[in-house]
């Protein structure tokens, strides 16, 4: 089918690295993508390759070319342009419209998945826009994961990579992409660890701190790096959105920094997927103190400490693998509506 996925970048980089990550899996499906977006700069780092099958385009107020894609997303509610609106509204058979979700654990994703909304005004009045909801339980729309995750993963060096890195032999090598969290002095004073940070916030973050133990400044890497950073270090720092599921997919233990919301409302999500996770008292502590929601320090990063973390981590894991991934639904999904 021919897919259009419209993206708006609102701050950050997880709007256009889900919308991404989600274009070029059902690219390497066989599927047709157009991407619209209003930000495309990020992609320089985060793609710079690009994918066979996606065309990469600016935001505009146009009809599509050639004609309405079967089916159209937009990415976290953000609304087409008016004359897509109006070529959603005139084509015959309609398209498959789906408003593609945040990511959640909490109990609504499930009871608002799949659900329609019917469009009552403007240029696409008479159509039906439907819900869809990433999530973590079988009765969501499910998560990214690449067909081939699995056996890239298997076919890494990892003792390459760290030595590439200056990760001397027996020190915790530690990946730190986060926003400006409050414990982060904590961090810095645990011993024995390399911190390997990523650029931009976090990078900025640690450098007005002036740490002391070894860090290595890492550039912008593509997407599919980023993904071996994860695989290569002992402890993930993540944050957002999608770092959070690759750091899942990487089966290390992580800590996570949740996107901050000024209404609070990012504390309940937070809880919900610590529940699902089943996360071990110590690692709720870590996450309240790294996201500013608990007063304390981080608990200490023994090895028995990181080896509880993994055995957690590892359990999730293998249940969202038993799981259909968030492509193969979609496509599904968007048969059954066009
Ligand atoms: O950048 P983020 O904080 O994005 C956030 C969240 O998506 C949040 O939910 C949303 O509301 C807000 O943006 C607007 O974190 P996230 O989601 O992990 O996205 C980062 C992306 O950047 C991810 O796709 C990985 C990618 N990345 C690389 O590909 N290479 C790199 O070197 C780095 C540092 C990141």
């Amino acid at each position: 089918m021919k897919w259009e996925l419209f993206c708006r970048v609102i701050d950050n980089h997880g709007d256009l690295g889900v919308c991404w990550r989600l274009a070029s899996e059902l690219a390497r499906r066989g599927e047709q993508v157009r991407l619209w977006c209003d930000d495309v700069r990020a992609l320089a780092w985060m793609a710079p390759g690009g994918q066979a099958g996606v065309e990469v385009l600016p935001w505009q107020d146009i009809a599509p070319p050639g004609g309405l894609g079967e089916v159209v997303i937009e990415a976290f509610g953000c609304e087409p342009p008016p004359a897509v609106l109006a070529d959603i509204g005139q084509a015959d058979p309609a398209p498959a419209w789906i408003n593609l979700e945040y990511l959640s654990a909490e109990g609504y994703v499930a009871r608002c998945h799949a659900l329609p909304s019917p469009v009552m005004a403007g240029p696409a009045a008479g159509r039906t826009r439907w819900f869809f909801y990433p999530g973590f339980t079988a009765d969501t729309g499910g998560l990214l994961r690449e067909a081939d995750l699995l056996q890239r993963q298997q076919s890494f060096d990892v003792a390459a990579w760290r030595a590439r890195h200056g990760v001397a032999p027996g020190t915790l090598a530690v990946s730190l992409f986060c926003y400006e969290p409050g414990a982060l002095p904590d961090l810095l004073g645990q011993p024995n660890v390399h911190l390997l940070v990523t650029p931009g916030r976090a990078a900025a973050a640690v450098r007005a701190l002036a740490p002391t133990l070894p860090v290595t400044w890492l550039p912008a890497v593509p997407q599919p790096a980023f993904d071996e950073m994860l695989w290569a270090a002992d402890l993930n720092f993540v944050r957002g959105e999608d770092s959070l599921l690759r750091a899942l997919w990487a089966g290390q233990p992580f800590v996570w920094q949740i996107y901050p919301q000024d209404d609070g409302a990012h504390a309940e999500k937070l809880q919900a997927f610590l529940d699902w996770l089943q996360a071990p008292p110590s690692l709720r502590e870590a996450h309240a103190v790294w996201n500013g929601l608990a007063p304390g320090t981080l608990p200490e990063l023994s090895p028995a400490r990181l080896a509880e973390w993994q055995d957690c981590v590892h359990k999730a894991r293998k249940t969202l693998q038993a799981q259909t991934d968030l492509a193969t639904q979609l496509i599904r999904f968007a048969h059954e509506k066009h």
